[in-house]
Order: structure tokens, then sequence, then C-alpha cells
């Protein structure tokens, strides 16, 4: 069966693949599953349509059948889960290493870069926004340490890449604009590793394809 997943009509990052339906298009290019995409608007997000999809009313969802799921972290464990021993080894430590590191990803990692792109973004006009973004990249920084010295010199977070640095390497490309990342040199070179498989080259297409066609068209 093949899935169906949704993603913004106009992304607002202008196909520069940070949106979240790139991490479930990227974990399906990975397994070699086809699927379908059905673009929404902002306005239809928030109906009651797709509502039923996503409580939310956001981006990325999949259909699977009478399967429905939301989070891109559940989506992307799904599909791990249905092409074993692709995005998740099948030795049980292994697997369940993989799946730590996928929830340290969205749970330890991404919050502090959430963060900033709100102070930026959705409070940059409030007169304190400044002073706090220095607070906020501290945390940021943190964290790039910690996971940089878990790294080192190897090429994925725990053995063969998975599930868990495909979602790692999600989070950390959103601070591509931050100039963050470049002052760890091991985290650049594991982004760039994993930004060089086909099948990332291949989701990026995917959805910079939609942000293309939508300029045109305007
Ligand atoms: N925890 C959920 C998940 O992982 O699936 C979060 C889903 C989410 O935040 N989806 C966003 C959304 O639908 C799209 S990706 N937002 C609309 C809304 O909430 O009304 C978030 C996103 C948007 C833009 C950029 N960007 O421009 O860089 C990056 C990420």
């Amino acid at each position: 069966m093949i899935p169906t997943i949704t993603a913004f009509e106009r992304s607002p990052d202008g196909g520069a693949g940070l949106s979240r339906d790139t991490r479930v298009r990227w974990a399906l290019e990975e397994v070699g599953q086809p699927y379908e995409v059905r673009l929404v608007s902002f306005e239809a997000m928030k109906r009651p349509p797709h509502r039923m999809l996503h409580p939310f009313g956001q981006i990325p969802t999949y259909e699977e059948g009478d399967l429905v799921l939301f989070e891109s972290g559940s989506i992307v464990f799904h599909i791990a889960e249905r092409h074993p021993g692709l995005l998740l080894p099948k030795k049980a430590d292994a697997r369940a290493r993989a799946i730590t590191w996928m929830f340290a990803a969205i749970g330890t990692v991404e919050p502090p870069i959430l963060e900033l792109q709100t102070a930026r973004f959705a409070e940059g006009q409030e007169s304190w926004a400044e002073q706090r973004l220095p607070l906020i990249r501290g945390r940021i920084q943190v964290r790039l340490g910690e996971l940089a010295d878990r790294l080192g010199d190897a090429d994925w977070l725990d053995g063969d890449f998975s599930a868990g640095d495909l979602m790692m390497v999600h989070v950390l490309q959103r601070l591509k604009p931050s100039g963050l990342l470049q002052g760890y040199a091991n985290l650049s070179a594991y982004v760039a590793r994993a930004e060089a498989r086909p099948a990332f080259q291949r989701a990026y297409a995917a959805q910079r394809a939609v942000s293309l066609a939508a300029a045109a068209a305007a």
C-alpha cells in the first residue's frame, strides 16, 4: 500500500528542506518506499478534515490504509519498523540505542533550537528579544558540545546510519543559518555526510520541487 503524507502547499522556508515533511520523505526514500504527497494550505490545516488527521492542525501526517499518524518522530519510527534492518538495527540492543537517539534528537537537542527560531521570528519585535538570544544560543552550544563529544570521529551516532541519525541531522540542519554549527567541525561533517546520502538528495529535491512550482505559478 502506498502511503500518503501531507506537506505545506507553500513552505515558509521556500524549499530549504527544514519543514518536517522532509524527514518523513527522507525516511521513505531510505527504505525505498514509494509515497504520495497531499499539499495543504495553512488555512486547510486548521479545518476539521485535516484536524481529523492531525489534532494540532499541522503537517506532516501519514496515511496508510486505515492507519493515520501524526508527529514526524512517530512517523519515521513507523517507517523504520515496517522495513526491519534499514533504519533500525535488527539486534534488540542496537535497535533500542538507535531509538534512544531519535528521542534525544526531538526531546533534548531540538527544543533549544526551536526556541531560537521562536525568539527570532515570532518574538523578534519584542523589546527583550535581543537580550534573550545569547541565553538561547548558549543553551544550544551546550548541547552541540555534548553531542560533538559523543560523536567524536565516528561517522554516525551508534554504528551504522539509523533513524536516530536521520532525526538528529534534520534537527541540526535548522542551525545552518545561525552559524552555530560551524563551531563544531565533526558535527558539520556529520550533517554533510548525511546530506550526501542519495535518499536525502531525493527527499530534498522532492520537497524543493513543490516550492519551485509554487513560485513559478505565482
Ligand atoms: N512535533 C511535530 C512534528 O514533529 O511533526 C511538529 C509539527 C510542526 O511543527 N509542523 C509545522 C506546522 O505544521 C511544519 S514544520 N506548522 C504550522 C502550524 O503549526 O500552524 C515547522 C517548520 C516551519 C517552517 C520552517 N522554516 O521555515 O524553516 C521550519 C519548520
